[in-house]
């Protein structure tokens, strides 16, 4: 009995470690929506989490955030979870600027 508590908990302890965790994905601006604090977004497959290409509003960390891109612009961003599995961008880049820093 406590032999399967045990491996109830590892298991609880791992999902843990996976949800809190950064992705770095790429995708397209299609809607910068500052009353619900998202951006809207063409994305490509998020290995790492699992995601295929998509189209889809991501919340960000810092409305500020939401000033530094433009709709139709291509970025790199960051996507992080916390260990609620609540996805938020806490980093993104316009990837022409990522490119002319190179
Ligand atoms: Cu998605």
């Amino acid at each position: 009995m406590n032999k399967m508590l045990g491996v109830v908990c590892a298991v609880f302890v791992l999902a843990g470690n996976v949800l809190a965790a950064e992705y770095e994905a790429q995708g397209t601006v299609n809607a910068v929506n500052v009353e619900k604090r998202t951006l809207n977004i063409s994305h490509g497959a998020i290995k790492g989490l699992g995601m295929d290409a998509m189209t889809m509003d991501f919340p960000v960390a810092d409305p500020a955030m939401l000033k530094e891109v433009k709709v139709g612009q291509q970025v790199k961003f960051v996507l992080s979870t916390d260990s609620r599995g609540h996805m938020a961008i806490s980093d993104i880049e316009a990837r022409d600027q990522a490119f002319v820093t190179k």
